[in-house]
């Protein structure tokens, strides 16, 4: 208590680290099956060694493959759901259900989604402002680790997956998208039944399933992977995501 008034008296405010040891261990307590495996100080080592002290347009994203590999968590199929430009309100929704997890949803997602970090060449700090943007480079230290992470979801699903695409957009798949570029390509056909397509369409949006971006979808998805998709309305959405009594499989 002392430690924590001196913070507040003294205008500091919790580190970068602290935030990620934070989300770290609130998740842990959450899901208490996987505390035995998963510690909280080697992940962030592991996470540092990404980034520390490189130039932050230098970051490959196989720079996270000591992170991904000190994050241990099992998947269960048939309940991975990709997203793009929906980011709202799929979080919204998966928050408070198990029927569906998205990458932000495991712990891997968890401790990094919504921050931003880079270090500089020669130093041992992290930084979370003056970071170059998402497309101010290639290789920056937040994008190569979303890349890294999403590749890392996609070839682990298994089972019947989904994706829940925007159907207020012309074109709801994008295959420059991280969606359309990493994650459709990254999944295994000798573990993946199905990609079901859930377009999230309010009652004025004219895009359909016919939308001629599905076209380029199926083309880069694998053949012997099943391709599906259908309509939701975004109104089943939101009143799925009000009324948690209503059953999962009456939302979708
Ligand atoms: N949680 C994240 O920040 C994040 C998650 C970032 C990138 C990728 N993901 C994975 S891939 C997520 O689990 C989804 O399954 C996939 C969504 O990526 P997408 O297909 O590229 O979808 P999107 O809506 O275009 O972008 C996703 C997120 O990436 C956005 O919400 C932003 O946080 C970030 N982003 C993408 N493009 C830009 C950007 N941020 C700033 N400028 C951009 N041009």
């Amino acid at each position: 208590l002392v430690i924590v008034f001196g913070a507040i008296a003294s205008g500091k405010k919790s580190s970068f680290k602290d935030v990620v040891i934070k989300r770290c261990q609130t998740f842990l307590k959450e899901h208490s099956n996987m505390a035995r495996e998963n510690d909280c100080e080697i992940i962030w080592k592991a996470f540092e060694q990404a980034y520390i002290g490189r130039d932050p347009c230098d970051i490959p994203p196989e720079a996270y493959d000591p992170l991904i590999n000190s994050v241990k968590q099992d998947v269960v199929c048939n309940t991975m759901l990709f997203w793009s430009k929906t980011k709202d309100m799929v979080q919204a929704f998966t928050d408070k259900r198990d029927c569906l997890v998205i990458l932000e949803g495991t712990l891997l997602g968890a401790l990094f989604d919504g921050l931003t970090w880079c270090s500089k060449n020669e130093s041992q700090e992290t930084f979370t402002t003056d970071c170059p943007s998402w497309s101010y480079c290639q290789n920056n230290s937040v994008r190569s680790f979303w890349n890294r992470a999403s590749s890392n979801f996609a070839a682990t699903a298994c089972g019947n997956v989904s994706a829940m695409l925007n159907g207020s957009l012309e074109a709801p798949f994008s295959s420059t998208s991280t969606f359309g570029s990493i994650e459709v390509k990254m999944l295994d056909h000798s573990k993946v039944n199905s990609l079901t397509v859930l377009l999230v369409t309010k009652e004025t949006d004219t895009t359909t399933c016919d939308n001629p971006s599905f076209h380029s979808l199926q083309n880069t998805l694998d053949t012997k992977i099943a391709y599906k998709c259908r309509k939701v309305p975004y109104s089943k959405v939101e009143g799925c995501i009000s009324d948690l009594e209503i059953p999962c499989s009456d939302c979708l």
